[in-house]
């Protein structure tokens, strides 16, 4: 899968790249992640790339020219065609795991990084094809959505995750919070480890999981249950523990 980003602190980028899954990812060439510098394409002589706002106002708005060049020298390199854009705005779709694994079965991807007070709205009139926001709040710019964009969309990319790992994202991609996890040593400065996960009884350890599953659901996020199908056995579960609350 290749992600074309287009910003202007392309230097962002290197370290998550570099590092732990997503560093292994791009040495496979399971993933590829095309880094331009927006203030390449500027060609004004001093290679600004913003102005100020028509209307007035605080801030600086990035301009048509470098972004428009950008998208056609994309589209050049591609036979013509311009993949589907992203741009990161707090005006866009709350992104999410369902987004995520959409967007994964794309091979090639378009992020657009804006910084200042944002972009030209012609840009996006005329390239985006989703706004996609992290949440709800501001930042100073698009690097870190596309950053977590491209984390969570390759996680989903064969052979990202290890086998143990995509096999556990299966049985637990079913809209729960986690279970508690824990390693050596049994008993830590007095603290032990719940018994049943050292008793080798899988149906034991699995019911266990479910039920604390389920239960950190039910305590730290209830909004996450309304869109989660429960088996039967799971919703008899879930009945005992809200009857413990
Ligand atoms: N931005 N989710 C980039 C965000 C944002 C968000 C603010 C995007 C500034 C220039 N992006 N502009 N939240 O806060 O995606």
């Amino acid at each position: 899968m290749v992600f074309d980003v287009l910003t202007l602190f392309p230097e962002m980028f290197e370290s998550v790249l570099n590092t732990s899954i997503l560093g292994r990812a791009i040495k496979k060439g399971l993933i590829k992640v095309n880094l331009y510098n927006i203030r390449d394409f500027a060609k004004n002589k001093h290679k600004r790339v913003d102005d100020y706002p028509y209307g007035g106002g605080c801030g600086m708005v990035m301009m048509p020219q470098p972004l428009f060049d950008a998208f056609y020298y994309i589209a050049q390199l591609n036979g013509g065609t311009l993949p589907t854009v992203i741009y990161f705005s707090p005006q866009g779709t709350t992104f999410n795991q369902k987004i995520a694994t959409d967007f994964s079965k794309a091979d090639h991807l378009v992020l657009l990084c804006g910084h200042y007070e944002g972009i030209d709205q012609r840009i996006i009139d005329n390239f985006v094809d989703v706004e996609i926001s992290i949440g709800d709040y501001v930042l100073t710019g698009g690097e870190l959505p596309a950053m977590i964009f491209i984390d969570s969309v390759s996680r989903f990319v064969s052979g990202v995750l290890g086998d143990e790992q995509s096999a556990r994202e299966e049985s637990f991609s079913n809209g729960l919070l986690e279970y508690p996890q824990y390693t050596r040593p049994y008993d830590y400065q007095g603290h032990k480890v719940p018994e049943v996960l050292l008793s080798g009884n899988h149906k034991e350890i699995n019911k266990w999981r479910k039920l604390h599953s389920l239960n950190n659901t039910l305590i730290k996020r209830p909004d996450l249950l309304k869109n989660t199908e429960l088996s039967a056995e799971d919703k008899q579960m879930m009945r005992i523990l809200k009857q413990r609350t």
